[in-house]
Formats: structure tokens, sequence, C-alpha cells
């Protein structure tokens, strides 16, 4: 799989006939659907695109341009991570990610819904920290202190139970994120191992698991995207290991 962002201009690759997901290597709107991708074990296409330089073509799969897109059926598409992964859960049941119990798949939304807050508090602290304010930080803290919570009383390794669903590839990736908060200068977003014991646990269980081994990113590769990213010059191509050029070998004189 190559890492390299497809751009305006670029043309869309030949389709496998596999379904497709259309991503950003560090989005975490996208990162969810590939985890649900994985944890099923679909065969599955990924094609990575530039958000500054979209390609014409992102827009026959996601009207606004957002990823994640999923391409269901050739030149068709889902767009919107919550949308494709209940669609992908729903039409492949096979390893199924949700509860049957409508009541359990309702705490679960009403989950991922009090979590927004820690979400959007590490938005403003990654990108726009000038605006950053304490309730923020409260805020942040507050989400972090629900989840563990609700790991407790449910008292199983993951969310879902003994394995991850989608409750947890939900919340995932933005927890693989927040790890980076420090790294860029936020100690006060630190999870702290004393105070966030439960969670800890949890997030060492998650990033244990396959279907995540296989994408997760460590804190400081997000933070230098991150950081390239405020600079107003993402560099998407950052893990694109055909972007490294090599010198050519001179010609020995003879
Ligand atoms: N609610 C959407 C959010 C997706 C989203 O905002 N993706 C970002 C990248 S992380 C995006 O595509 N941004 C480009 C844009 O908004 O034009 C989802 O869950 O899929």
């Amino acid at each position: 799989m190559s890492e390299k962002h497809l751009q305006t201009g670029d043309d869309l690759p030949a389709n496998s006939g596999k379904l497709r997901l259309f991503a950003m290597r560090f989005c975490p709107y996208a990162e969810r659907s590939v985890l649900v991708l994985n944890a099923k074990k679909l065969e599955y296409d990924l094609v990575f695109i530039n958000l500054d330089h979209k390609p014409e073509w992102i827009f026959n799969f996601s009207p606004k341009g957002t990823v994640p897109a999923l391409e269901y059926e050739a030149g068709k598409g889902i767009f919107d991570s919550n949308i494709i992964n209940v669609y992908l859960d729903e039409k492949y049941p096979d390893i199924p990610l949700q509860s049957s119990d409508p009541l359990r798949r309702a705490q679960d939304k009403m989950l991922v819904e009090q979590f927004a807050g820690a979400q959007s508090a590490y938005y403003t602290a990654a990108f726009n920290a000038q605006a950053l304010q304490p309730d923020m930080v409260e805020n942040y803290h507050k989400g972090l202190g629900i989840l563990q919570k609700e790991i407790e009383f449910r008292g199983t390794k993951f969310l879902h139970g003994d394995e991850p669903g989608l409750v947890d590839f939900t919340i995932w990736p933005f927890l693989e994120r927040f790890e980076a908060l420090p790294l860029l200068g936020k100690a006060e977003f630190t999870i702290d191992k004393s105070k966030y014991k439960v969670l800890t646990n949890y997030m060492e269980a998650m990033r244990n698991v396959p279907a995540i081994k296989a994408y997760a990113l460590a804190p400081d590769t997000h933070a230098k995207f991150t950081e390239s990213r405020i600079k107003g010059d993402a560099n998407y191509n950052m893990l694109d290991s055909s972007a490294v050029c090599c010198m050519r070998p001179r010609k020995k004189k003879e």
C-alpha cells in the first residue's frame, strides 16, 4: 500500500473490485473506518488523498470532499465514518461489532456523544492553541473521566466486551492522538497513569488489538504531522517511503 496522497490532477486509480476507502493517513475519522474494515477482516484498497489539493474525483464519492468515503460498488460512495461503519457492520455481519441489544447500542452512542467535548478540546489544543481556554482543558478531562468510569462500570476488557467493537473503534483514534499533545507542549493534556489507571490499561489493550496495531501511529509521528499542518504546509506524504529519494550511485572513476 502506498502512503502517497493523491491530489488535484492525479488520476483515480483503477478499481480492483474490492471495497475501497478514501482516506487521509492522519485523519482520525478515516482511521475509524480502517479499523472496522480490519476488525471485520474485509479485503479493501486504501486511497489517500491530499485534503489541501483534493483530486476532483473525490466529490463523486463524498459530496463535501471529506474523508473517509467508502466506494461500496464501482463509482458509488458512502461518506461519514459513523455511516460507513454501521453500513459495514450490517452488510458484513460475520464478525459483528455492535451489540444486539438496542439499549446497549444507545448507551454506546451516548458515550461517544459525551466524549465529543474531549475531542473538540484536542482539536483546539493541537491546531488552534491561541484559542485554548481553561474550560476546554476541563472538558477534556471530564470526557476522559466519563470514559474511564464507563470502562470500569462495564467491567469488560473493551467497551464492547471481550473484543473491541464499533464504540471502541470510534473513540480510539482520538485517544491515539491525545498522546501527542504533551509532545506539542500541552502538558495539561497528559493522560496521567495515576489518575487514569483504568483508562491507560484499556489503551494498552487497544494498542495490542491486531486491527489497531496494523494502522496506529506513534504519538511523535502524530505530533510531527500536526506541527507541519500548523505551519500551513501539511506534510501528508511524510510516511511515504517512495518519497524518500535515493541518491544515484556515482560511477566509479576508471
Ligand atoms: N463527520 C465526518 C468528519 C470527517 C472529516 O471532517 N474529515 C476531515 C479530515 S480528518 C476532512 O475530510 N476534512 C477536509 C474538509 O473538510 O474539506 C466523519 O465522521 O467522517
